[in-house]
């Protein structure tokens, strides 16, 4: 039997019915009606729903339906629940057709129009703003259309539909022909997410409009002309301007740029209409093989953000789009790509206003067929050129206005096809004014740049140095080799990390060819649920019952679900500062590169503190008025403050470049970068002899305060402190970055370290002895199976009655391969009274080797509750660095460690194992102890998660380590 399949409504790939054609976002002094409000709400199991088309007539009676807020998710609102998978599809990759399983949302909403509203003059139209993913939509009975382009708006003719009473009606398909170009790294979540609105267009009033408006940096001048349909005025009063639209005026201007955005009001006046405009001035180009705007290379530093909130989804209300815009300017990101389809259009609004270099992406993605080789993908497919081109347009008529923009980006992991090539050319067409972006075709063909997400370091630097492997097509090559080079992602922020950020930064300003990148990505996508006992957590992939999941890869942000800053936005800030200083106590002299692109200091001002031994001794301003003038990209000195310090203990310096007055994203005396260095030589670490010797009584050995079993060694009591196990400690839980693959390597540490066993090592007591002062036991430590050991060597003694002092020695043996140790430390089990640790070193955030330009030297006090950062899926955290003291105390006795000079310090109420375990925070419990690490070091972090693995300079090989520090009870 011959089956033939037809394709229902929603699984053919025509992108829209009904449609008026695409153009500018605009408002103005038509009138609207925001239709924005509680709707009546079913929700149907397939797409053929039960009584048909029934419901869009208006005498259809929905008095038993639900109601639901339009914009939102219908899965949010109790119907259904979101679901995540990063690649996948969750269904047959059979495009066009999808799942008889449709979630189908039906939308009813009654109103009336404004008395006001001049329903003989001009049109009305509808607009949505974005609907996921195909929609149909009658108003009074009358079908308008349908649409599809979820991130995308559509707008309908009403005109004739419309009456003083109306019920509007829209049926939503969550899965159609189309999400097979959505397949987005993110949670699906249906609905219509954004703004619903009535538009009104007066007779003349303007159909769309397009802004050019360049600069020249040679002569100052500014070149306006605005293009409108139908002709009108453009009047720019702080420009004495009041020309004719499609005219060309060149005038002396402010340019636009992301660190001094500066917008010229004006007004676009036909004989229907008034548009306010905001206009920026700029010129982007490549220019000998760089991005410049406005005549100068630019270097992004920037992150991909997706719209996401824990309660809205992508439902983000305007307020959390200030937000987000002030977070990025206030950690000193100048550029944001809007990963992976055009944002609401209000954000881009912010980024005009504040200031910020966008990349503006397509709503494409088809990752999903990488899987089968690429097969059918609908970047090649005829069958989806119309939705693709019809997605590039949309896109670019709607923000094209926007100065801010200055590359349109094809979509994200789309492979290879002629559609992309033919959204290139369309989008150059209407728009030779920006560069084009995308970077799932390594030849470029279609781009004005290279594009590499989580390229690695060396990677980049062969770039940069112009030496990287060549394309089999010589023509592309060349033409490659000559282009400007963006990370359009890397530094995968999942979990704790990412590492590396620094070494990163050091290429893109070094080689001028590497314009800098956009870290992965800006928020943990979370949802917050609530265990039976009412204890609240973030909820990833798998959290949701899907049947395909991919866990927490969907929590991999630099804030968490709630936008507190994780430590690796932290980091990335001071990695990014556009002011580097740096101090010289012996000659004096604090030297201030100027990093911007555009700016000079004038709005910065200085302040200086300097500290001994972590304690206050004097600080300072220095005003903006009296720095140097220092132009971007050249350094400037100042003089120190003479002020006399001696050799005992550390003295540092730390200087501040804070916002001079409040600026649009920033209060004043807002951080935007600073600097630490001693004011003197640092004192060279002084050992601690022994002095009172071990003495043997029984069953135990006291060693000072401390107290051990004389059979196996152990350290048990510390003065009044109890001690449970001691010993050396090799295991850390495992990062996000650890079990990832990495890139480079194809090396997951979590996959070796498990199989070597780190996380089940033994200590076995090879001697117990007391030799002349010291009491000293040697083990060897290591897991079952392989021969591979630590010889390990504890050298106890006491420089005094009140102290004793830990030597440990620690030699690997046996076969280690390349194998890597994720810490190399002790272990203390202590009183849980122990809440609170002081202590003077680096903070006072969490800091590893790879990720710790962020943390200063300081003197911290916190509770070991506030020193765990609470990372969505629980792993390794909390640890820092370079500490020289610490104290541990509680209402019983106090415990001080001192090291020789430094180690890594790390409080917690539950163990490594306990922590390693724990799938979300919610399974973190405190247990009967406080578990205090005493660390020599700790494997780096790396981005291994998506990305490479942790550089070379910062990973804990297993070679022989010495390292001491003294245990100090307090009373
Ligand atoms: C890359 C995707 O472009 C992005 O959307 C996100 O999924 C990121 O990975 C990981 O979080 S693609 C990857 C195969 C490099």
């Amino acid at each position: 039997m011959n089956v033939v399949y037809h394709p229902a409504e929603h699984e053919d790939t025509t992108p829209w019915r009904g449609a008026l054609p695409a153009r500018a976002w605009q408002q103005s002094d038509a009138r609207s009606l925001s239709l924005n409000a509680p709707y009546r709400f079913r929700l149907s199991p397939t797409a053929a729903v039960e009584d048909g088309d029934a419901f869009a007539s208006p005498d259809f009676n929905d008095g038993k339906w639900d109601t639901i807020p339009v914009p939102s998710h219908w899965v949010l609102h109790g119907y259904g629940a979101p679901a995540y998978q990063n690649i996948n599809y969750p269904f047959p990759v059979d495009p066009p057709f999808v799942p008889t399983e449709n979630p189908t949302g039906d939308y009813r909403f009654e109103f009336d129009l404004p008395k006001e509203w001049e329903l003989n003059n001009g049109k009305t139209v509808l607009r949505f703003d974005g609907v996921e993913s195909w929609y149909k939509v009658w108003l009074n009975g009358k079908l308008l259309g349908f649409s599809t382009g979820s991130r995308l708006p559509t707008e309908f003719d009403v005109t004739s539909a419309l009456g003083e009473k109306n019920v509007l009606a829209v049926r939503v398909h969550q899965w159609s022909a189309a999400t097979y170009v959505e397949d987005q790294d993110q949670w699906w979540m249906p609905g219509i997410f954004r703004d619903v609105t009535l538009i009104h267009r007066p007779a003349k009033s303007v159909e769309d409009h397009f802004v050019h408006a360049s600069y020249d940096h040679t002569t100052g001048k500014g070149t306006l002309k605005v293009d409108s349909n139908p002709a009108g005025r453009v009047i720019v009063p702080a420009l004495n301007i009041d020309q004719e639209t499609g005219t060309e005026v060149t005038v002396a201007v402010e340019p636009w740029t992301a660190e001094n955005p500066h917008l010229y009001t004006g007004v676009l006046v036909t004989d229907g209409e008034r548009v306010p405009l905001q206009i920026g001035f700029r010129t982007v180009k490549v220019d000998n093989g760089v991005i410049t705007v406005n005549g100068k290379r630019i270097l992004f530093r920037g992150v991909n953000r997706h719209e996401f909130h824990p309660d809205m989804g992508r439902a983000l209300d305007h307020a959390t789009m200030l937000q987000d815009v002030l977070i990025m300017k206030q950690n000193n990101m100048n550029a944001v790509r809007t990963s992976h389809y055009p944002p609401h259009p209000h954000f881009l609004d912010l980024c005009d206003e504040y200031g910020l270099w966008v990349i503006d992406e397509v709503d494409l993605e088809t990752h999903g067929f990488e899987i089968d080789g690429w097969k059918g993908n609908p970047s090649a497919a005829p069958q989806y050129t119309e939705a693709l081109l019809n997605r590039a347009d949309r896109m670019v008529e709607r923000d094209k206005n926007h100065p801010s923009i200055i590359i349109w980006s094809l979509g994200n992991e789309a492979g290879t096809g002629n559609n992309l090539l033919l959204m290139s050319k369309q989008i150059k067409k209407r728009d030779s004014s920006r560069l084009i972006h995308y970077e799932g075709d390594r030849s470029c063909e279609g781009t004005d740049m290279y594009s590499r997400m989580y390229a690695s370091h060396l990677e980049v630097e062969e770039i940069g140095k112009g030496i990287e492997p060549p394309l089999d097509d010589p023509e592309l090559d060349a033409k490659r080799r000559k282009m400007p080079f963006i990370q359009c992602e890397y530094a995968h922020a999942m979990g704790n990390g990412p590492g590396g950020l620094l070494e990163y930064q050091q290429l893109f300003e070094k080689y001028p060819r590497c314009q800098g990148g956009f870290v992965w990505e800006f928020i943990d996508h979370g949802f917050e649920k609530t265990t039976p006992e009412g204890k609240k957590y973030w909820a990833y992939g798998g959290d949701f019952g899907e049947e395909i999941h991919d866990g927490n890869f969907i929590s991999d942000g630099l804030l968490f679900p709630n936008r507190d800053p994780s430590p690796g936005m932290l980091e990335y800030k001071k990695v990014i500062e556009p002011v580097k200083m740096t101090g010289d106590a012996s000659k004096g002299t604090l030297s201030i590169y100027n990093g911007y692109d555009f700016s000079d200091l004038k709005h910065l001002s200085l302040w200086w503190k300097l500290e001994h031994n972590g304690e206050f001794v004097a600080e300072g301003g220095i005003d903006a008025a009296t720095l140097p003038e220092i132009a971007p990209g050249k350094t400037g000195e100042i003089k120190l403050p003479v002020i006399a310090v001696d050799g005992k203990g550390e003295f540092w310096w730390t200087f501040s470049a804070r916002l001079a007055d409040k600026a649009p994203w920033g209060e004043a005396g807002h951080e935007v970068a600073w600097t630490q260095f001693p004011a003197i030589a640092l004192p060279a670490p002084v050992s601690a002899p022994a002095s009172v010797k071990p003495v043997k009584d029984g069953k135990t050995v006291t060693v000072g305060p401390a107290t051990f079993n004389a059979v196996d060694g152990q350290l048990v009591q510390l003065g009044g402190i109890k001690v449970d196990g001691a010993k050396l400690d090799i295991w850390r839980a495992i990062t996000d970055n650890d079990r990832g693959i990495s890139f480079d390597t194809k090396r997951s540490m979590a996959d070796e370290w498990y199989a070597a066993g780190f996380d089940r090592v033994h200590h076995r007591i090879d001697s117990v002895a007391i030799e002349g002062d010291a009491f000293v036991v040697a083990t060897r430590a290591a897991p079952a199976i392989r021969n591979r050991g630590l010889r390990t060597v504890y050298r106890w003694t006491a420089p005094d009655a009140g102290s004793v002092k830990l030597s440990l020695s620690v030699e690997p043996e046996g076969d280690w391969g390349n194998l890597l140790l994720p810490r190399l430390g002790v272990r203390f089990g202590l009183p849980k009274d122990l809440a609170n640790v002081e202590w003077f070193g680096c903070g006072p955030n969490e800091a590893y080797a790879d990720t710790r330009t962020a943390a200063k030297v300081g003197k911290y006090a916190y509770t070991i509750d506030a020193m765990q950062t609470p990372y969505v899926f629980p792993q390794e955290n909390g640890s820092r660095i370079d500490v020289r003291w610490a104290e541990i105390t509680g209402s019983g006795p106090g415990l001080r460690v001192e090291g020789e000079p430094l180690f890594a310090l790390t409080a917690r109420r539950w163990t490594t194992e306990q922590l390693d375990k724990a799938k979300h925070t919610t399974d973190l419990v405190a247990g009967d102890n406080v578990w205090l690490n005493v660390d020599l070091k700790l494997n780096g972090i790396g981005t291994g998660s998506c990305g490479e693995e942790v550089l070379v300079h910062d990973e804990l090989f297993p070679a022989k380590h010495d390292f001491s520090f003294v245990l100090r009870p307090l009373a």
